[in-house]
């Protein structure tokens, strides 16, 4: 170590020396949506990736060049692999090898609907055992505020190590939205907060050297409360216009015309679009992350629970509507032949996870229904142990059933071919309106009286 730099100074400087240089070996815990990505763009900047997951299945398929992320390309693993810049791992022993790792793990909610943070705690006790001198960690898993230094720091404390000084931590928000065809890993801009001003700077200079924009706050909490921000911010405001769709349908007012015309206002608004319910992993779940930490600290944050509530009705909004409807046909949802189109839980993409078209179509069954569905994205799916496959789109399925519900837009599919064929359409997404005058009486998710 160079005479005159302290044990800090001397471990900071080593690191960035090794970042600066490549040399730095970089892991990344957790090959999922968020950590693939990621670790592609660490290989692609020149450091030796040591991908650690606990899907073996995953590994496997990693290490013969395959892709299982919809964004990554399978020849972009194929040949990182291939130049030995990219390995996977199953091995946790392998962190051991890394001077700076990634966590993209997942952060669900418990069956309580609380924050479950089993998969991050997993994670750190498996780099606290790996964990030397020397190492910067930073979680990028959404998370309350807090948790880098009240779950991560302790435990990798305990190993003797001085986070600031022996070790770097920080949190760093993931940002992947996955199927944009326009923002990826490397041209999103990335937050980064630091447990201390030197874990800030080396983990600033770590993602300077693969992502086109870095932006370094005060704290760890700064970080993690910017993601959480983010996504409340989505939430309420879909919240909102999920309302005003429900008041439009109070008023017999289009809540599609309201809002494509306060659209046009060129500033001071921001376009959201009422639908079905909110699905994903971030934004049901992010700002219930925020919810429960301040329920800890006796603070109600009601536009969340507000917000959580209203977008959590609009299935059974959805639901009541299509109920109204056949009964206007004289027709009960017992026994009614329901074609869910679109299950995904937002269009041109195939990802299930919290999709409000599983409450729709499970709400349906409950009162009888008969209910297939087709979605072009996801040709089958499980859940609750059961397999569903989907059904092909064609005009006789269209005119054999009783309703054929949209609860996902997808682009692809051809909404004419729907009008001229299904009896009865109730539109969640306003997709009729690409289309021209139909046959099918549309029932809109606000009845223009
Ligand atoms: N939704 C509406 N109306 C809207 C927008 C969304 O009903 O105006 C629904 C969608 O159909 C979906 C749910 O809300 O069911 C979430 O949609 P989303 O567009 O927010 O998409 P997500 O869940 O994929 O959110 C991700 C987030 N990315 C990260 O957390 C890194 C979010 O921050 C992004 O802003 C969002 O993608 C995006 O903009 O696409």
């Amino acid at each position: 170590m160079t005479p005159g730099l302290t044990a800090t100074n001397g471990m900071k400087e080593q690191l960035l020396n090794r970042i600066k240089d490549r040399t730095a070996v970089v892991g990344v815990v957790g090959l999922g949506y968020v950590g693939l990505p990621l670790a592609m763009e660490f290989a692609k900047a020149g450091f030796k990736v040591v991908g650690y997951d606990v899907s073996e299945r995953a590994v496997q398929s990693l290490m013969a060049g395959h892709s299982h992320i919809q964004d990554v390309p399978t020849e972009d693993v194929a040949e990182q692999v291939r130049l030995g810049r990219f390995v996977a791992t199953t091995e946790e022993a392998r962190l051991r090898d890394c001077d700076a790792i990634s966590i993209a793990v997942p952060t669900p909610l418990s069956k309580s609907r609380d924050p479950d943070m089993s998969y991050v705690e997993a994670a750190t006790l498996a780099i606290a055992r790996n964990c030397r001198a020397g190492m910067l960690i930073v979680l990028e898993s959404t998370t309350y505020p807090g948790t880098t230094r009240e779950v991560l720091q302790p435990r990798i404390e305990e190993k003797g190590l001085v986070v600031g000084q022996d070790v770097f931590l920080a949190f760093s928000p993931e940002r992947v939205d996955p199927g944009n065809p326009t923002w990826h890993t490397k041209n999103t801009p990335k937050v980064v907060g630091g447990v201390t001003p030197n874990c800030t700077e080396v983990a600033s200079a770590l993602y300077s050297a693969c992502i086109d924009t870095v932006v370094p706050v005060a704290s760890a909490e700064v970080a993690e409360l910017v993601k959480l921000m983010e996504n409340t911010f989505r939430a309420v405001n879909i919240g909102l216009v999920n309302e005003m769709a429900i008041v439009c349908d109070k008023l017999g007012v289009d809540v599609w015309e309201v809002i494509n015309a306060a659209a046009t206002k060129p500033f001071g608004y921001m376009k959201f679009t009422p639908g079905p319910g909110i699905g994903g992993h971030c934004i049901p779940l992010d700002p219930l992350y925020l919810a429960w930490k301040m329920r800890t600290l006796n603070y109600r944050t009601r536009f969340i629970d507000l917000a959580s509530d209203i977008n959590s009705e609009m299935p059974e909004y959805v639901v009541r509507k299509v109920a109204r409807a056949l009964n206007d046909d004289q027709k009960s949802v017992k026994g009614a032949r329901v074609l869910v189109l679109g299950v995904a839980y937002k269009k041109d993409i195939d990802d299930m996870r919290e999709s409000p078209a599983l409450e729709v179509m499970r709400m349906l069954e409950e009162r009888g229904a008969i209910v297939v569905y087709h979605d072009p994205w996801v040709k089958s799916f499980r859940e609750h142990g059961v397999t569903h496959e989907g059904v092909a789109l064609t005009n006789e399925r269209l005119q054999q059933s009783d309703v054929v519900v949209i609860v996902t837009d997808h682009t692809s599919v051809d909404y004419q071919a729907v009008a001229d064929h299904a009896p009865l359409i109730m539109d969640a997404r306003n997709a009729m309106s690409r289309t021209t005058v139909s046959k099918a009486r549309v029932v809109p998710l606000s009845a223009p009286s």
